[in-house]
Protein backbone atom coordinates (compact mmCIF):
# COMPACT_ATOMS: atom_id res chain seq x y z
CA UNK A 1 0.00 0.00 0.00
CA UNK A 2 1.32 3.26 -0.56
CA UNK A 3 -0.05 6.94 -0.08
CA UNK A 4 -0.85 8.87 -2.62
CA UNK A 5 -1.04 12.41 -2.13
CA UNK A 6 -3.50 14.10 -4.79
CA UNK A 7 -3.33 17.60 -5.66
CA UNK A 8 -7.04 19.47 -5.63
CA UNK A 9 -8.43 22.34 -5.63
CA UNK A 10 -11.49 24.59 -3.31
CA UNK A 11 -14.68 23.86 -4.65
CA UNK A 12 -17.29 25.83 -3.75
CA UNK A 13 -20.11 25.94 -1.72
CA UNK A 14 -18.69 23.32 0.54
CA UNK A 15 -20.70 25.41 3.35
CA UNK A 16 -21.91 22.83 6.58
CA UNK A 17 -25.92 23.59 7.24
CA UNK A 18 -27.92 23.19 9.55
CA UNK A 19 -26.80 19.01 9.73
CA UNK A 20 -24.12 19.13 7.82
CA UNK A 21 -23.18 19.12 4.39
CA UNK A 22 -26.18 18.35 1.86
CA UNK A 23 -26.03 17.89 -2.08
CA UNK A 24 -27.21 16.45 -4.38
CA UNK A 25 -25.80 12.72 -4.85
CA UNK A 26 -24.33 13.45 -8.04
CA UNK A 27 -22.50 16.56 -6.54
CA UNK A 28 -21.04 14.18 -4.20
CA UNK A 29 -19.98 11.96 -6.65
CA UNK A 30 -17.80 14.75 -8.70
CA UNK A 31 -14.29 14.21 -8.84
CA UNK A 32 -12.44 15.40 -5.67
CA UNK A 33 -15.79 16.60 -3.53
CA UNK A 34 -16.38 14.14 -1.08
CA UNK A 35 -12.22 13.84 -0.45
CA UNK A 36 -11.97 17.39 -0.79
CA UNK A 37 -14.96 17.79 2.17
CA UNK A 38 -13.43 14.39 4.06
CA UNK A 39 -9.87 16.15 3.82
CA UNK A 40 -11.22 19.62 5.34
CA UNK A 41 -12.97 18.13 8.15
CA UNK A 42 -9.64 16.59 8.88
CA UNK A 43 -7.96 19.45 8.98
CA UNK A 44 -10.34 21.07 11.29
CA UNK A 45 -10.23 18.64 13.87
CA UNK A 46 -6.17 18.97 14.20
CA UNK A 47 -5.84 15.97 11.84
CA UNK A 48 -6.89 12.36 12.29
CA UNK A 49 -3.37 10.81 13.07
CA UNK A 50 -3.19 8.51 16.30
CA UNK A 51 -7.32 8.83 16.79
CA UNK A 52 -10.09 6.97 16.92
CA UNK A 53 -13.00 7.73 14.74
CA UNK A 54 -16.55 6.08 14.26
CA UNK A 55 -18.04 5.88 11.07
CA UNK A 56 -21.32 4.90 9.26
CA UNK A 57 -24.61 6.30 7.79
CA UNK A 58 -28.04 5.89 6.76
CA UNK A 59 -27.30 2.97 3.93
CA UNK A 60 -28.46 5.47 1.38
CA UNK A 61 -27.11 5.40 -2.58
CA UNK A 62 -23.41 6.20 -2.15
CA UNK A 63 -23.01 5.71 1.28
CA UNK A 64 -21.03 2.30 0.28
CA UNK A 65 -18.67 4.15 -2.12
CA UNK A 66 -18.12 7.30 0.56
CA UNK A 67 -17.78 4.90 3.59
CA UNK A 68 -14.26 2.92 1.81
CA UNK A 69 -12.92 6.48 0.52
CA UNK A 70 -13.04 8.03 4.08
CA UNK A 71 -11.51 4.42 5.56
CA UNK A 72 -8.45 5.13 3.04
CA UNK A 73 -7.94 8.98 3.82
CA UNK A 74 -8.11 7.87 7.45
CA UNK A 75 -5.21 5.28 6.72
CA UNK A 76 -3.58 7.40 4.98
CA UNK A 77 -3.52 10.44 7.55
CA UNK A 78 -2.42 7.92 10.23
CA UNK A 79 -5.72 7.87 11.96
CA UNK A 80 -5.31 4.26 14.56
CA UNK A 81 -8.63 2.99 14.64
CA UNK A 82 -11.86 3.52 12.52
CA UNK A 83 -14.70 1.94 14.18
CA UNK A 84 -17.45 1.17 11.06
CA UNK A 85 -21.12 -0.36 11.71
CA UNK A 86 -21.45 -3.45 9.76
CA UNK A 87 -21.93 -2.47 6.16
CA UNK A 88 -21.04 0.72 6.67
CA UNK A 89 -24.43 1.65 8.43
CA UNK A 90 -24.86 3.29 11.87
CA UNK A 91 -28.26 5.59 12.36
CA UNK A 92 -26.93 8.96 13.82
CA UNK A 93 -28.10 8.14 17.31
CA UNK A 94 -25.87 4.86 17.36
CA UNK A 95 -23.01 6.75 15.83
CA UNK A 96 -23.36 9.18 18.87
CA UNK A 97 -23.96 6.55 21.30
CA UNK A 98 -20.97 4.89 19.91
CA UNK A 99 -18.74 7.98 20.18
CA UNK A 100 -19.54 8.26 23.72
CA UNK A 101 -19.08 4.58 24.61
CA UNK A 102 -15.70 4.29 23.04
CA UNK A 103 -14.09 7.32 24.14
CA UNK A 104 -14.02 7.70 20.53
CA UNK A 105 -12.22 11.54 19.06
CA UNK A 106 -14.93 11.72 17.27
CA UNK A 107 -17.35 10.30 14.43
CA UNK A 108 -18.17 10.66 10.66
CA UNK A 109 -22.18 10.16 9.60
CA UNK A 110 -23.11 10.18 6.01
CA UNK A 111 -26.91 10.86 5.93
CA UNK A 112 -29.05 13.81 4.16
CA UNK A 113 -31.80 12.48 7.15
CA UNK A 114 -35.21 13.15 5.71
CA UNK A 115 -33.81 14.57 2.26
CA UNK A 116 -34.87 11.59 -0.50
CA UNK A 117 -32.02 9.44 -1.58
CA UNK A 118 -30.82 7.66 -4.83
CA UNK A 119 -28.75 9.01 -7.44
CA UNK A 120 -30.74 12.17 -8.29
CA UNK A 121 -31.39 12.78 -4.72
CA UNK A 122 -29.59 14.02 -2.18
CA UNK A 123 -26.63 13.10 0.34
CA UNK A 124 -24.50 14.49 3.00
CA UNK A 125 -22.31 14.17 5.80
CA UNK A 126 -21.60 15.60 9.07
CA UNK A 127 -18.82 15.30 11.90
CA UNK A 128 -19.39 14.71 15.21
CA UNK A 129 -17.27 15.40 18.13
CA UNK A 130 -16.12 13.35 21.40
CA UNK A 131 -19.19 14.54 22.89
CA UNK A 132 -21.27 12.65 20.35
CA UNK A 133 -22.97 15.46 19.02
CA UNK A 134 -22.87 17.46 16.02
CA UNK A 135 -20.01 19.98 15.57
CA UNK A 136 -20.88 23.18 17.05
CA UNK A 137 -20.56 26.41 14.48
CA UNK A 138 -17.03 27.21 15.44
CA UNK A 139 -15.40 23.83 14.58
CA UNK A 140 -18.37 23.80 11.14
CA UNK A 141 -16.64 27.86 10.31
CA UNK A 142 -13.51 26.21 10.19
CA UNK A 143 -14.18 23.59 8.68
CA UNK A 144 -16.00 25.87 5.86
CA UNK A 145 -12.80 27.79 5.72
CA UNK A 146 -10.28 24.64 5.10
CA UNK A 147 -13.12 23.93 1.94
CA UNK A 148 -11.58 27.08 0.51
CA UNK A 149 -7.95 26.53 1.05
CA UNK A 150 -6.92 23.15 -0.16
CA UNK A 151 -4.18 22.10 -2.62
CA UNK A 152 -4.01 18.40 -2.14
CA UNK A 153 -5.33 15.32 0.02
CA UNK A 154 -3.78 11.98 0.50
CA UNK A 155 -5.53 8.61 0.86
CA UNK A 156 -4.47 5.28 0.25
CA UNK A 157 -3.77 3.01 -2.19
CA UNK A 158 -5.61 0.42 -1.48
CA UNK A 159 -8.96 -2.10 -2.43
CA UNK A 160 -12.23 -1.98 -0.27
CA UNK A 161 -12.48 -3.02 2.94
CA UNK A 162 -14.45 -5.76 3.34
CA UNK A 163 -17.65 -4.48 5.73
CA UNK A 164 -19.66 -7.19 5.56
CA UNK A 165 -17.81 -9.22 8.32
CA UNK A 166 -17.70 -8.41 11.82
CA UNK A 167 -14.57 -8.21 13.55
CA UNK A 168 -11.03 -6.18 13.21
CA UNK A 169 -9.00 -5.96 9.63
CA UNK A 170 -5.94 -3.59 9.24
CA UNK A 171 -5.68 -0.82 6.83
CA UNK A 172 -2.37 0.25 5.85
CA UNK A 173 -1.29 0.84 9.89
CA UNK A 174 -4.73 1.32 10.90
CA UNK A 175 -7.47 -0.58 11.97
CA UNK A 176 -10.69 -0.68 11.02
CA UNK A 177 -13.55 -2.57 13.26
CA UNK A 178 -16.67 -3.40 12.05
CA UNK A 179 -19.57 -3.61 14.28
CA UNK A 180 -23.03 -4.72 14.75
CA UNK A 181 -24.80 -1.38 14.13
CA UNK A 182 -27.34 -2.46 16.64
CA UNK A 183 -26.11 -3.84 19.80
CA UNK A 184 -24.86 -1.30 22.07
CA UNK A 185 -27.70 1.05 20.93
CA UNK A 186 -30.16 -1.72 21.73
CA UNK A 187 -28.18 -1.95 25.68
CA UNK A 188 -28.44 1.57 25.99
CA UNK A 189 -31.93 1.34 25.65
CA UNK A 190 -32.31 -1.43 27.74
CA UNK A 191 -30.69 0.60 30.63
CA UNK A 192 -33.10 3.66 29.88
CA UNK A 193 -36.40 2.10 30.10
CA UNK A 194 -38.56 -0.24 32.03
CA UNK A 195 -38.10 -2.85 29.32
CA UNK A 196 -40.53 -5.35 31.65
CA UNK A 197 -43.19 -3.15 31.76
CA UNK A 198 -43.10 -2.93 28.10
CA UNK A 199 -43.09 -6.62 27.72
CA UNK A 200 -46.03 -6.77 29.40
CA UNK A 201 -47.86 -3.77 27.58
CA UNK A 202 -47.39 -6.04 24.54
CA UNK A 203 -48.60 -9.41 26.28
CA UNK A 204 -51.20 -8.24 27.17
CA UNK A 205 -52.44 -7.51 23.56
CA UNK A 206 -51.40 -4.07 23.05
CA UNK A 207 -50.76 -3.30 19.51
CA UNK A 208 -48.10 -0.88 17.66
CA UNK A 209 -47.34 -0.22 13.86
CA UNK A 210 -44.21 1.20 13.61
CA UNK A 211 -43.08 2.22 10.15
CA UNK A 212 -39.09 2.49 9.21
CA UNK A 213 -40.26 3.79 6.27
CA UNK A 214 -37.65 1.84 4.51
CA UNK A 215 -34.38 3.66 6.26
CA UNK A 216 -32.03 2.59 8.81
CA UNK A 217 -34.53 2.64 11.94
CA UNK A 218 -35.56 -0.70 10.36
CA UNK A 219 -33.03 -3.84 11.86
CA UNK A 220 -33.24 -1.45 14.71
CA UNK A 221 -37.00 -1.54 15.38
CA UNK A 222 -37.36 -4.84 14.44
CA UNK A 223 -34.71 -6.34 17.05
CA UNK A 224 -35.60 -4.06 20.07
CA UNK A 225 -39.70 -3.78 19.43
CA UNK A 226 -40.59 -7.31 17.82
CA UNK A 227 -37.30 -8.96 19.35
CA UNK A 228 -36.29 -7.58 23.16
CA UNK A 229 -39.94 -6.31 23.54
CA UNK A 230 -42.25 -9.32 21.98
CA UNK A 231 -44.31 -7.03 19.61
CA UNK A 232 -46.05 -9.52 17.35
CA UNK A 233 -43.76 -10.22 14.03
CA UNK A 234 -44.84 -7.26 11.47
CA UNK A 235 -45.12 -4.38 14.10
CA UNK A 236 -42.29 -3.01 11.99
CA UNK A 237 -43.46 -2.47 8.75
CA UNK A 238 -40.96 -0.93 5.71
CA UNK A 239 -38.69 -2.59 8.05
CA UNK A 240 -35.79 -3.04 5.31
CA UNK A 241 -33.26 -0.25 4.45
CA UNK A 242 -32.98 0.93 0.55
CA UNK A 243 -30.61 3.15 -0.62
CA UNK A 244 -33.50 5.07 -2.39
CA UNK A 245 -35.61 4.84 0.81
CA UNK A 246 -38.07 2.63 -1.87
CA UNK A 247 -38.52 6.07 -3.71
CA UNK A 248 -39.76 7.96 -0.45
CA UNK A 249 -39.01 10.52 1.46
CA UNK A 250 -38.13 9.35 4.69
CA UNK A 251 -39.24 12.13 6.53
CA UNK A 252 -41.70 10.93 9.27
CA UNK A 253 -44.66 13.00 9.06
CA UNK A 254 -48.23 13.55 8.19
CA UNK A 255 -47.79 14.06 4.43
CA UNK A 256 -44.40 11.69 3.88
CA UNK A 257 -45.96 8.71 6.13
CA UNK A 258 -49.59 8.70 5.29
CA UNK A 259 -50.07 4.97 5.03
CA UNK A 260 -49.37 5.28 8.70
CA UNK A 261 -52.07 8.38 9.09
CA UNK A 262 -54.32 6.29 7.14
CA UNK A 263 -53.52 2.89 9.71
CA UNK A 264 -54.08 5.02 12.80
CA UNK A 265 -57.26 6.31 11.55
CA UNK A 266 -58.80 3.22 10.16
CA UNK A 267 -61.46 1.59 12.30
CA UNK A 268 -59.38 -1.20 13.37
CA UNK A 269 -56.26 0.58 14.21
CA UNK A 270 -53.85 -0.38 16.39
CA UNK A 271 -53.17 1.12 19.94
CA UNK A 272 -49.71 3.05 18.98
CA UNK A 273 -48.08 4.52 15.92
CA UNK A 274 -44.64 5.71 15.33
CA UNK A 275 -41.91 6.41 12.29
CA UNK A 276 -38.49 7.33 12.15
CA UNK A 277 -36.58 8.79 9.69
CA UNK A 278 -33.80 8.39 6.92
CA UNK A 279 -30.82 8.24 9.76
CA UNK A 280 -33.15 7.12 12.64
CA UNK A 281 -32.97 10.56 14.59
CA UNK A 282 -36.65 11.95 14.40
CA UNK A 283 -39.61 10.08 15.33
CA UNK A 284 -43.56 10.69 14.60
CA UNK A 285 -46.15 9.82 17.32
CA UNK A 286 -49.56 8.76 16.45
CA UNK A 287 -52.07 7.37 18.68
CA UNK A 288 -55.10 6.29 17.42
CA UNK A 289 -57.06 8.69 15.56
CA UNK A 290 -55.43 11.48 16.70
CA UNK A 291 -51.94 12.70 15.48
CA UNK A 292 -49.47 14.18 18.31
CA UNK A 293 -47.62 17.41 16.45
CA UNK A 294 -43.76 17.24 17.69
CA UNK A 295 -43.97 20.01 20.08
CA UNK A 296 -46.75 18.43 21.86
CA UNK A 297 -44.89 15.22 22.42
CA UNK A 298 -42.13 16.97 23.77
CA UNK A 299 -44.10 18.83 26.57
CA UNK A 300 -45.93 15.42 27.17
CA UNK A 301 -42.51 13.07 26.90
CA UNK A 302 -41.01 15.67 29.89
CA UNK A 303 -44.30 16.00 31.79
CA UNK A 304 -44.06 12.02 31.75
CA UNK A 305 -40.68 11.24 31.54
CA UNK A 306 -40.24 10.37 35.61
CA UNK A 307 -42.07 7.14 34.85
CA UNK A 308 -39.24 5.83 33.26
CA UNK A 309 -35.90 4.65 35.19
CA UNK A 310 -33.50 6.35 33.77
CA UNK A 311 -35.27 9.84 34.11
CA UNK A 312 -37.10 8.95 37.80
CA UNK A 313 -35.03 11.68 39.56
CA UNK A 314 -36.73 14.19 37.52
CA UNK A 315 -35.13 16.39 34.50
CA UNK A 316 -32.29 19.26 35.00
CA UNK A 317 -33.53 21.39 32.32
CA UNK A 318 -35.30 21.04 28.89
CA UNK A 319 -34.52 22.79 25.93
CA UNK A 320 -36.66 23.06 22.82
CA UNK A 321 -35.07 25.27 19.43
CA UNK A 322 -37.01 28.04 19.03
CA UNK A 323 -39.54 27.49 16.43
CA UNK A 324 -40.86 24.65 18.52
CA UNK A 325 -44.00 25.42 20.23
CA UNK A 326 -43.81 26.82 23.78
CA UNK A 327 -45.67 23.91 25.03
CA UNK A 328 -42.54 22.69 27.19
CA UNK A 329 -41.61 26.03 28.47
CA UNK A 330 -44.96 25.11 30.61
CA UNK A 331 -44.07 22.03 31.32
CA UNK A 332 -40.34 23.38 32.57
CA UNK A 333 -42.31 26.44 34.58
CA UNK A 334 -44.47 23.81 36.50
CA UNK A 335 -41.69 21.26 37.73
CA UNK A 336 -39.87 24.37 38.70
CA UNK A 337 -36.81 23.83 36.07
CA UNK A 338 -34.33 25.44 33.52
CA UNK A 339 -36.45 26.37 30.16
CA UNK A 340 -33.87 27.23 27.08
CA UNK A 341 -34.68 28.36 23.63
CA UNK A 342 -32.01 27.59 21.03
CA UNK A 343 -31.67 28.02 17.19
CA UNK A 344 -32.55 25.41 15.42
CA UNK A 345 -30.01 22.68 14.79
CA UNK A 346 -29.51 19.45 17.64
CA UNK A 347 -25.66 21.37 17.35
CA UNK A 348 -27.05 23.68 19.59
CA UNK A 349 -28.24 21.70 22.83
CA UNK A 350 -24.64 19.98 22.91
CA UNK A 351 -23.28 22.57 25.54
CA UNK A 352 -26.73 22.77 27.59
CA UNK A 353 -26.54 19.24 28.03
CA UNK A 354 -22.73 18.24 28.72
CA UNK A 355 -23.10 21.16 31.09
CA UNK A 356 -25.86 19.51 32.36
CA UNK A 357 -28.56 22.08 32.13
CA UNK A 358 -31.33 20.07 30.63
CA UNK A 359 -32.01 16.28 30.17
CA UNK A 360 -34.80 16.87 27.58
CA UNK A 361 -34.57 18.53 23.96
CA UNK A 362 -36.89 19.09 21.48
CA UNK A 363 -37.76 19.94 18.01
CA UNK A 364 -40.89 21.07 16.29
CA UNK A 365 -39.27 19.07 13.24
CA UNK A 366 -39.97 15.51 14.84
CA UNK A 367 -36.55 15.66 17.03
CA UNK A 368 -36.54 14.46 20.55
CA UNK A 369 -33.98 13.57 22.43
CA UNK A 370 -32.17 13.50 26.34
CA UNK A 371 -28.77 13.51 27.84
CA UNK A 372 -28.37 9.50 26.69
CA UNK A 373 -26.22 10.39 23.90
CA UNK A 374 -25.69 14.02 21.74
CA UNK A 375 -28.00 13.80 18.90
CA UNK A 376 -31.95 13.57 18.59
CA UNK A 377 -32.82 9.84 18.35
CA UNK A 378 -36.29 8.60 16.89
CA UNK A 379 -36.61 5.22 18.70
CA UNK A 380 -35.45 6.77 22.46
CA UNK A 381 -38.62 9.06 22.06
CA UNK A 382 -40.99 6.06 20.70
CA UNK A 383 -39.69 4.13 23.81
CA UNK A 384 -40.29 6.80 26.21
CA UNK A 385 -44.08 6.93 24.93
CA UNK A 386 -44.22 3.06 25.42
CA UNK A 387 -42.72 3.20 29.11
CA UNK A 388 -45.47 5.82 29.54
CA UNK A 389 -48.18 3.89 28.12
CA UNK A 390 -46.89 0.90 30.11
CA UNK A 391 -47.30 3.16 33.14
CA UNK A 392 -50.46 5.13 32.69
CA UNK A 393 -52.51 2.20 30.63
CA UNK A 394 -54.70 5.27 28.77
CA UNK A 395 -55.07 5.61 24.85
CA UNK A 396 -52.77 8.59 23.11
CA UNK A 397 -55.69 10.66 23.00
CA UNK A 398 -56.50 11.14 26.96
CA UNK A 399 -53.02 11.52 27.37
CA UNK A 400 -53.08 14.19 25.31
CA UNK A 401 -56.38 15.64 26.37
CA UNK A 402 -55.43 15.39 30.33
CA UNK A 403 -51.99 17.35 29.29
CA UNK A 404 -53.95 20.25 27.21
CA UNK A 405 -56.54 20.38 30.14
CA UNK A 406 -53.68 20.78 33.09
CA UNK A 407 -51.30 23.30 30.57
CA UNK A 408 -53.33 24.43 28.16
CA UNK A 409 -53.15 23.72 24.58
CA UNK A 410 -50.68 24.50 22.03
CA UNK A 411 -52.09 25.07 18.51
CA UNK A 412 -49.08 24.51 15.84
CA UNK A 413 -48.78 23.88 12.53
CA UNK A 414 -45.64 24.97 9.97
CA UNK A 415 -45.98 25.67 6.00
CA UNK A 416 -42.98 24.99 3.75
CA UNK A 417 -42.47 26.51 0.73
CA UNK A 418 -40.30 24.73 -0.92
CA UNK A 419 -37.25 25.40 -3.93
CA UNK A 420 -37.99 29.29 -4.45
CA UNK A 421 -35.63 31.30 -6.03
CA UNK A 422 -32.81 31.96 -3.33
CA UNK A 423 -33.30 36.18 -4.01
CA UNK A 424 -37.28 36.30 -3.47
CA UNK A 425 -36.51 33.82 -0.14
CA UNK A 426 -33.86 36.83 1.29
CA UNK A 427 -36.12 39.60 0.13
CA UNK A 428 -38.98 38.72 2.47
CA UNK A 429 -36.39 38.03 5.08
CA UNK A 430 -34.61 40.81 4.59
CA UNK A 431 -37.71 43.05 4.90
CA UNK A 432 -38.80 41.55 8.21
CA UNK A 433 -35.47 42.48 9.60
CA UNK A 434 -35.82 45.94 8.61
CA UNK A 435 -39.92 46.10 9.39
CA UNK A 436 -39.36 44.10 12.47
CA UNK A 437 -38.68 47.18 15.08
CA UNK A 438 -42.21 49.22 13.63
CA UNK A 439 -44.48 45.95 14.43
CA UNK A 440 -45.28 45.93 18.04
CA UNK A 441 -48.44 47.78 19.13
CA UNK A 442 -49.83 47.16 15.17
CA UNK A 443 -52.96 44.69 14.88
CA UNK A 444 -53.32 42.12 11.91
CA UNK A 445 -56.29 40.33 11.38
CA UNK A 446 -57.20 41.12 15.53
CA UNK A 447 -54.12 39.96 16.85
CA UNK A 448 -51.89 43.06 18.85
CA UNK A 449 -48.00 42.27 18.08
CA UNK A 450 -46.71 42.58 21.50
CA UNK A 451 -42.98 41.79 19.87
CA UNK A 452 -40.72 40.87 16.76
CA UNK A 453 -37.16 40.53 16.41
CA UNK A 454 -34.47 38.30 14.65
CA UNK A 455 -33.68 35.69 16.73
CA UNK A 456 -30.17 36.05 18.24
CA UNK A 457 -28.60 33.08 20.32
CA UNK A 458 -26.26 33.61 23.39
CA UNK A 459 -24.79 30.45 24.49
CA UNK A 460 -25.24 30.51 28.62
CA UNK A 461 -22.12 27.68 28.62
CA UNK A 462 -19.44 29.26 26.29
CA UNK A 463 -20.74 32.65 25.67
CA UNK A 464 -20.94 31.77 21.77
CA UNK A 465 -23.30 33.91 19.58
CA UNK A 466 -25.39 32.77 16.64
CA UNK A 467 -27.34 35.82 15.31
CA UNK A 468 -30.11 35.78 12.62
CA UNK A 469 -31.75 32.36 13.36
CA UNK A 470 -35.03 33.44 12.36
CA UNK A 471 -37.97 36.21 12.56
CA UNK A 472 -40.30 35.94 15.81
CA UNK A 473 -43.32 37.93 15.82
CA UNK A 474 -45.57 37.40 18.85
CA UNK A 475 -48.54 38.34 19.74
CA UNK A 476 -50.65 39.31 22.56
CA UNK A 477 -51.94 36.53 24.48
CA UNK A 478 -49.17 33.60 23.68
CA UNK A 479 -49.92 33.13 19.70
CA UNK A 480 -47.13 33.68 17.01
CA UNK A 481 -45.83 33.48 13.85
CA UNK A 482 -41.83 32.74 12.97
CA UNK A 483 -40.42 32.72 9.72
CA UNK A 484 -36.94 31.53 9.34
CA UNK A 485 -35.00 29.63 6.25
CA UNK A 486 -33.91 25.91 5.88
CA UNK A 487 -30.77 25.12 6.03
CA UNK A 488 -30.63 21.39 4.68
CA UNK A 489 -32.15 21.47 1.36
CA UNK A 490 -30.45 20.96 -2.02
CA UNK A 491 -32.51 23.05 -4.13
CA UNK A 492 -33.04 26.95 -4.10
CA UNK A 493 -34.33 27.99 -0.76
CA UNK A 494 -36.98 26.80 1.55
CA UNK A 495 -39.11 29.23 3.69
CA UNK A 496 -40.40 27.82 6.82
CA UNK A 497 -43.39 29.47 8.54
CA UNK A 498 -44.06 28.19 12.12
CA UNK A 499 -47.86 29.06 13.35
CA UNK A 500 -48.74 28.83 17.03
CA UNK A 501 -51.73 29.90 18.57
CA UNK A 502 -51.85 29.15 22.64
CA UNK A 503 -55.22 28.17 23.97
CA UNK A 504 -55.49 27.67 27.54
CA UNK A 505 -59.23 27.20 27.33
CA UNK A 506 -60.11 23.70 27.58
CA UNK A 507 -63.84 24.03 26.10
CA UNK A 508 -61.88 25.08 22.90
CA UNK A 509 -59.24 22.34 22.98
CA UNK A 510 -60.66 20.59 20.10
CA UNK A 511 -61.14 22.60 17.35
CA UNK A 512 -59.16 21.83 13.91
CA UNK A 513 -55.78 22.49 13.87
CA UNK A 514 -56.61 24.61 10.59
CA UNK A 515 -59.51 26.16 11.93
CA UNK A 516 -57.86 27.40 15.49
CA UNK A 517 -54.54 28.68 13.51
CA UNK A 518 -56.49 30.68 10.90
CA UNK A 519 -56.30 34.24 11.94
CA UNK A 520 -52.27 33.62 12.86
CA UNK A 521 -52.15 32.29 9.14
CA UNK A 522 -53.82 35.16 7.38
CA UNK A 523 -51.76 37.57 10.07
CA UNK A 524 -48.67 36.03 8.81
CA UNK A 525 -49.37 36.86 5.22
CA UNK A 526 -50.68 40.09 5.76
CA UNK A 527 -47.02 40.89 7.74
CA UNK A 528 -45.08 39.02 5.89
CA UNK A 529 -46.61 38.86 1.94
CA UNK A 530 -45.57 35.18 1.85
CA UNK A 531 -47.67 35.10 -1.69
CA UNK A 532 -45.95 38.01 -3.24
CA UNK A 533 -42.55 36.96 -2.83
CA UNK A 534 -42.62 33.55 -3.03
CA UNK A 535 -44.88 33.83 -6.10
CA UNK A 536 -47.01 31.11 -4.80
CA UNK A 537 -50.41 30.48 -3.48
CA UNK A 538 -50.02 28.55 -0.85
CA UNK A 539 -47.16 26.18 0.96
CA UNK A 540 -45.71 22.49 -0.64
CA UNK A 541 -45.81 20.96 2.53
CA UNK A 542 -47.87 21.28 5.51
CA UNK A 543 -47.25 19.55 8.81
C1 LIG B 1 -34.38 20.85 9.61
C2 LIG B 1 -35.24 21.01 10.83
C3 LIG B 1 -34.37 21.08 12.08
C4 LIG B 1 -33.49 19.84 12.15
C5 LIG B 1 -32.70 19.69 10.86
C6 LIG B 1 -31.90 18.40 10.82
O1 LIG B 1 -33.54 21.97 9.47
O2 LIG B 1 -36.05 22.15 10.73
O3 LIG B 1 -35.19 21.19 13.21
O4 LIG B 1 -32.60 19.93 13.23
O5 LIG B 1 -33.59 19.69 9.74
O6 LIG B 1 -32.74 17.30 11.00
P1 LIG B 1 -33.87 23.19 8.48
O7 LIG B 1 -32.67 24.11 8.56
O8 LIG B 1 -34.08 22.59 7.13
O9 LIG B 1 -35.11 23.82 8.98
V1 LIG B 1 -32.35 15.85 10.27
O10 LIG B 1 -33.28 14.67 10.95
O11 LIG B 1 -32.72 16.31 8.64
O12 LIG B 1 -30.73 15.69 10.50
CO1 LIG C 1 -32.56 12.84 10.62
Amino acid sequence: TRILTVPTQPIEGQKPGTSGLRKKTKIFMTPHYLENFTQAVFDAIGGVAGKVLILGGDGRYFNDRAVQVILRMAAAQGAMRVIVGQGGILSTPAASNLIRKRGADGGVILSASHNPGGIDEDFGMKFNGTNGGPAPESVTDKIFARTQELTEYTILEAGDVNLAQLGEVVLGDMTVEIVDPVTDYAQLMGELFDFDAIRNLFTGGFRMRFDAMHAVTGPYATAILEGTLGAPAGTVVNGTPSPDFGGGHPDPNPVWAKDLMDAMFADDAPDFGAASDGDGDRNMIVGRGIYVTPSDSLAVLAANAHLAPAYAKGLSGIARSMPTSRAADRVAEKLGIEAHETPTGWKFFGNLLDAGRVTICGEESAGTGSDHVREKDGLWAVLLWLNILARRIEPVQQILTAHWAEYGRNYYSRHDYEAIPTERANALIQRLRDISGDLPGQTFHGLVVESADDFAYLDPVDGSQSARQGIRINFAGGSRVVLRLSGTGTEGATLRVYLERYEPDASRHDLLVEEALAPIIAAAEEIALIREFTGRQGPDVTT
